[in-house]
């Protein structure tokens, strides 16, 4: 029923803006159904998918569809900024993903692939699907595999969609997240310009602007402390030669979203005013706004016309972000100045990323004791249970059967039965690389857990003496040893 508050929204607006009392029924036909659900899907088409910051053509005037939609993960390594290198997870080798066009009454089918190179599994969870998990249930994909889900998109707006495999910030933070537009039966209206932009905050082991490969910093994001937030996956995606650009007279259109993991945006495009705003990413159209909140997890479209020449800086208005952490693009606007417009001296060089040099995140580096020791084996089971469900359950599944292709059991695992330390040595310092375990081969990534002593001897306590494993005592002494091995 959402869709159709659409489009009297429209016939309001274009009354308002033109200030028109005549109908504006010719330029929007009528609808023709009363639910989204009765929209037939007529013949199929591969979908177009973009990278940012380009979008498909537009849906104009065409009838529904069953879209086809093709989407490969890619566990890739690419650049933060100068001589910083991060290994990003992508939908479709960018970050953000693919952008995904759609229109109300298309019937998905989305074919998710996860490369035979990926050391892990991924799914997606599209905020524009109504069913369980956003389709994160049925995709879930291990690598050399590929999964066929599909959908009907019932409900027009801007939507987010992301992977949702445990550890689900971890894999978000990455960059795995992207956009899904879909537009209303009768297609947005005509602009001339659009473009597509996503921000991000990103954890990194060094501070930013350190040199070399930095892995994810899991604490730094579990305390939010982001080191990097960007547009477009990096600094500098937008801006220099990367600027996306328009010309005097043009309107344009940017299909905002924001994958988080943790921080909301505010949005701001220093010199200009969002003529219109559909706020959230949703049916509400407001007007004439300076900043607009893009909450993480969510998106907005926002419209302007450019009236003068020169260049455009686009911000999160959480100023040092844009400055000294990333989130600073720019729209380059070329054509003739129009001074009963803005008259003033035109500079271009006075916004400039400042880099994160005078900055230093604290990194402390120290496990905090849990605060009361278990004193009996009943309290180790407790205590090592909490801890399971918290921590190892994502992966390894409630009864520690694991997930064929991607998580190994812990339930009457022969691999783990066969050494204590090395189960120790697991789970403080992660593990990768091919490993068998009762007769499935697994290559893929456990990361390193950050457990106390007495945490890791409970949690282990619990997966030996549960689903028939070989009932060791795992102590805090057995933990330390191997920490300090
Ligand atoms: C993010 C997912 C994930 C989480 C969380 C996780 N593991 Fe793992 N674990 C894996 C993967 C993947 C492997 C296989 C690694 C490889 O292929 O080299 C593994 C391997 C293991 C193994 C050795 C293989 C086996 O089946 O015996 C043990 C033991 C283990 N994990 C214990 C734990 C415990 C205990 C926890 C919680 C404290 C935990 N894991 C949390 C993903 C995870
Ligand atoms: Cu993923």
């Amino acid at each position: 029923m959402k869709q159709i508050i659409f489009a009297p929204k429209m016939l309001v607006m274009a009354t308002i803006l033109f200030g028109l009392f005549t109908s504006c029924k010719n330029e929007i036909p009528e609808k023709k159904y009363a639910s989204s659900m009765d929209i037939p899907a007529t013949v199929e088409m591969v979908a177009t998918l973009t990278s940012p910051p380009n979008v498909p053509p537009p849906t104009g005037k065409r009838l529904a569809k069953k879209l086809i939609v093709d989407m490969e993960i890619l566990e890739q390594e690419g650049e933060m900024t100068n001589g910083v290198k991060y290994v990003y997870w992508t939908f479709g080798g960018t970050v953000p993903g693919s952008f995904i066009r759609t229109k109300v009454g298309d019937e998905v089918e989305f074919h998710l692939k996860n490369h035979p190179d990926n050391k892990l599994p991924h799914n997606i969870d599209l905020h524009a699907v109504t069913g369980p998990g956003g389709g994160a249930e049925s995709s879930f994909v291990a690598p050399g595999h590929e999964k066929v889900f599909s959908f009907k998109v019932l409900n027009p707006g801007l939507y987010v969609y992301h992977c949702a495999t445990a550890p689900v910030g971890m894999h978000i933070a990455n960059g795995m997240y992207g956009l899904i537009l879909v537009e209303p039966e009768e297609g947005l209206p005509d602009v001339d310009k659009e473009y597509y932009i996503m921000q991000g905050d990103f954890y990194t082991k060094g501070a930013n602007g350190e040199r070399g490969l930095q892995p994810f910093d899991m604490q730094k994001a579990v305390d939010e402390k982001a080191d990097y937030v960007v547009f477009n996956g990096k600094v500098g995606a937008l801006t220099g030669d990367n600027a996306i650009t328009a010309n005097v007279g043009e309107t344009v259109r940017l299909y905002l979203g924001n994958g988080g993991p943790n921080l909301v945006s505010s949005f701001h495009v220093i010199g200009e005013i969002f003529d219109k705003v559909h706020v959230e990413g949703g049916s509400i159209i407001n007007e004439n706004v300076q900043t607009t909140l893009i909450p993480a997890g969510g998106a907005a479209i926002v419209e302007f016309k450019v009236e003068v020449p020169g260049t455009f800086i686009l911000v999160d208005h959480s100023i040092f972000r844009a400055f000294n952490k990333g989130a600073l693009g720019m729209l380059k606007v070329q054509g003739d100045e129009n001074e009963a417009v803005y008259s003033g001296e035109l500079r271009d060089d006075i916004y400039l990323p400042e880099g994160g040099g005078i900055q230093k995140m604290p990194v402390t580096g120290e496990i905090p004791e849990s605060e009361i020791p278990a004193k009996s084996m009943a309290e180790r089971m407790e205590f090592g249970k909490q801890t399971y469900m918290q921590t190892c359950f994502a992966c390894h599944q409630a009864e520690g059967q694991g997930i064929p292709n991607a998580f190994p059991p812990l339930a009457k695992s022969d691999y783990l039965n066969a050494d204590v330390n090395r189960a120790i040595d697991i789970v403080l310092h992660g593990k990768t690389g091919e490993i068998t375990v009762n007769g499935e081969k697994y290559n893929s990534v456990m990361t390193a857990q950050t457990l106390s002593d007495d945490e890791v001897a409970n949690v282990l306590t619990y997966v030996y003496n549960s689903w028939g494993n070989k009932k060791t005592e795992v102590t805090p002494a057995m933990v330390k040893k191997v920490r300090n091995k």
